[in-house]
């Protein structure tokens, strides 16, 4: 391919307008049921599934598309039990003290606390890196752009496509979040981004009446 080579936009539908109506309204309705859960279940799920909604992810766009993030995904026991361990460890230290008063006051309505048995009993843990460097073929000597943003487009994309396929899914940033980096044996140039944790919810799983509690149009929009 030439460096400036176009092809055509075969792949795009157009929708008559009705139809591009409704569809807005059935995706709404289909993302507010997306809720982070804290409680999963133990049942698996197909490593296809992942796989499908992590290609999607890596569909982002990114700064001068050089795609600056790797997704490990975890099944393996003894990783998610090594995750567990160091990211209950750093949640002590948040809960104890290091988050401040007013976090932690902020975050009551959450019930959240630094248990996180979850981290060993859902089928997936997907740790997601960004890459400050690499380029689009992994030449550490290549700068990338945008970074922060184009990753977050990717994991907006990923619990997307994990709830689309019929997952319950949570993001979890412990603080800190380094030690993933040796967990996942991931090189020096990448940082730890966010850990979802993907899989069906246990029975008795429950959403924090708070989280349901969505800023109406007019308090997020503007229009001009
Ligand atoms: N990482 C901690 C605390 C936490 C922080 C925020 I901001 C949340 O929205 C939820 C939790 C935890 O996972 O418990």
């Amino acid at each position: 391919m030439q460096p400036h080579d176009h092809t055509p936009l075969d792949d795009f539908i157009t929708y008559p307008a009705d139809e591009m109506l409704a569809r807005s309204h059935e995706f709404l309705a289909q993302m507010r049921r997306r809720h982070s859960v804290r409680s999963f279940s133990d049942k698996p799920v197909a490593r296809e599934v992942i796989e499908n909604c992590l290609l999607t992810a890596g569909s982002a766009p990114s700064g001068a598309n050089h795609q600056p993030w790797h997704f490990a995904a975890i099944h393996s026991p003894e990783v998610k039990r090594q995750i567990r361990e160091q990211a209950e460890a750093h949640e002590r230290g948040f809960y104890d003290g290091r988050a401040g008063q007013q976090w932690l006051t902020d975050l009551k309505p959450l019930g959240t606390d630094a248990s996180k048995p979850y981290l060993e009993t859902a089928p997936w843990l997907i740790a997601v890196f960004s890459q400050k460097t690499g380029g689009l073929d992994g030449d550490e000597s290549k700068q990338n752009y945008y970074v922060h943003e184009s990753v977050g487009i990717a994991v907006g994309m990923l619990l997307t496509a994990l709830h689309n396929a019929g997952l319950a899914t949570l993001t979890h940033t412990p603080k800190p979040m380094n030690f993933l980096t040796q967990v996942c044996n991931r090189p020096e140039n990448e940082r730890a981004y966010m850990l979802i944790i993907a899989g069906y919810p246990a029975d008795d799983a429950t959403v924090p009446a708070h989280a349901r509690n969505k800023k109406a149009l007019a308090d997020i929009a503007s229009f001009l």
